[in-house]
């Protein structure tokens, strides 16, 4: 039955056509966020907003007991032999399994710079040595958006891993997007081990965990298949973290091994779908986080010209009262001082200076600072002179303190924001809007949207 499930994803040509599409939105996604010259992730970091670039891939990981079938499951999705299976235990390390132009092998560190998102794992000890990467160049349809994480086999007891496998298996799975867990019915099940990671997994990523009972033709009868779902199923159910009663468990196994011809049903195409549904969330997730980010780089440019507005008014009142108190503070002890000095001189003096007219000019002009003058007695004259000295040093300090500037952006800077802002919201959006077009284009055909 699954041997025609697969002839179905691989050779149908609309089916081709959506991973294409989706292949593109989601390269293109990414490339918006690093694109050298004007990514959003450089674009927001200038404004102290950090993005992350969308992966262009979802990363599926597969956890389960040892000997579940979980690297053969591998092997059948992206036809190829990329994971050595076996009898033996026969994953001791992480892998990802992923789709390139060559076959090949990557070690740990080159694993860790292809995925950067997983470099907390490296803090791990011993993990480096066990990590690495296949890849296929596997042309199976759905595989190109796809990075498989095979895992060790868990088993119970004396077994050492030379790291901490359950650290490990909790750091992937806070980044896979789908977490399969493989049960096979051969005994090793309910493996404690399995059931603790499970446990712990499932307090934070219930929603992205999927049961499956692999090497389902190997579980004998329908009744002893029956039956160790039944155990299964309770094992779960008493683990007061998983609270999973009930939860659907579909039955699978790769139709190849079915040597025994097991009529049991195959519902391996349940995981394939599974694939695709995450792809195609993954997609409108990333087209919608495109959206707010663009929204938010928006609104961080307005916010920063809008109080750079503010700045320069501020700042031009601040110049204005800074000038006014300098003025004063400059013009106020030499009216007196002159005054003063004018009114001390004697007038033949005056007259011979600035000749008749000239003094009585002076006369008139300074009347009312010569009256003040001779209302304060003359003894106090250097009092008022002391006194004056201080109002215009404290006429120069408010001068000097109220034309104090707040920062404000250059012209060119400005010119850049402006920039930036127009090229998110017309280009970028643009860009989102057409992809969310052919996105909703393959899935319900363009007569569907108006
Ligand atoms: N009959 C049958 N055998 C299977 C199936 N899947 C896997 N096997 C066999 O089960 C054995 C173990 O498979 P693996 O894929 O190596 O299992 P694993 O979970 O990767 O095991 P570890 O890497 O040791 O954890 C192999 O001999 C496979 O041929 C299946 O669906 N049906
Ligand atoms: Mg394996």
């Amino acid at each position: 039955m699954s041997g025609k499930v697969r002839q179905r994803a691989t050779a149908n040509p609309v089916d081709a056509a959506t991973t294409t599409v989706n292949e593109r939105i989601l390269r293109e996604c990414h490339s918006l966020y690093t694109d050298g010259e004007k990514g959003l992730v450089d674009i927001a970091e200038n404004l102290h907003l950090k993005l992350l670039a969308p992966r262009k891939k979802i990363t599926v990981l597969l956890i389960g007991n040892h000997s579940a079938g979980k690297s053969t499951f591998i092997n059948w999705y992206v036809e190829e032999h990329v994971q050595r299976t076996g009898v033996a235990i026969e994953t001791q390390g992480f892998t990802f399994v992923t789709s390139g132009k060559k076959r090949e092998s990557l070690t740990g560190n080159a694993t860790l710079h292809l995925y950067p998102h997983f470099k907390d794992l490296m803090k791990l000890e011993g993990v480096m040595e066990y990590l690495a990467t296949e890849v296929s160049t596997s042309k199976q349809i759905k595989f190109s958006l796809v990075t498989f994480v095979d895992t060790p086999g868990l088993v119970d007891g004396d077994m050492k891993y030379p790291f901490d496998v359950d650290e490990a298996i909790l750091w992937l799975g806070d980044l896979a997007d789908l977490i399969f867990v493989f049960f096979d019915p051969m005994g090793q099940a309910l493996c404690k081990r399995t059931l603790n990671i499970v446990e712990r997994l499932n307090e934070k990523h219930s929603e992205r965990i999927k049961f499956y009972l692999s090497k389902a033709d190997e579980a004998g009868s329908e009744t002893d298949r029956q039956r160790v779902m039944m155990q299964i199923t309770q094992e779960l159910c008493k683990r007061p973290g998983l609270n999973k009663c009930g939860f659907d468990m579909p039955t699978i196994y790769v139709p190849q091994l079915n040597v025994r011809s097991s009529r049991c049903v195959n519902q391996i195409d349940e995981i394939c779908k599974q694939v695709e549904k995450t792809i195609n969330q993954t997609v409108q997730n990333t087209l919608n986080t495109l959206e707010r980010d663009c929204e938010q780089i928006s609104e961080l440019v307005d916010k920063k010209l809008e109080e750079d507005r503010t700045a320069s008014s501020y700042n031009l009142r601040a110049r204005g009262k800074g000038a006014l108190f300098g003025f004063l503070g400059f013009i106020l002890p030499i009216v007196l001082l002159v005054n003063f000095l004018a009114s001390s001189v004697s007038q033949e003096l005056l007259k011979s200076l600035l000749g008749k007219a000239g003094a009585e000019a002076l006369q008139v002009y300074m009347a009312p600072v010569a009256s003040f003058w001779k209302s304060i007695p003359p003894d106090y004259h250097m009092h008022t002179l002391g006194a004056l000295f201080f109002i215009t040093l404290v006429l120069l300090f408010l001068a000097k303190w109220s034309s104090r500037l707040l920062p404000t952006l250059s012209r060119k800077q400005k010119r850049v924001l402006q920039e930036n802002r127009d090229y998110v919201q017309d280009s970028v959006r643009g860009r989102k809007e057409a992809l969310y077009l052919e996105y909703l284009q393959q899935s319900v055909g363009s007569a569907d949207i108006n």
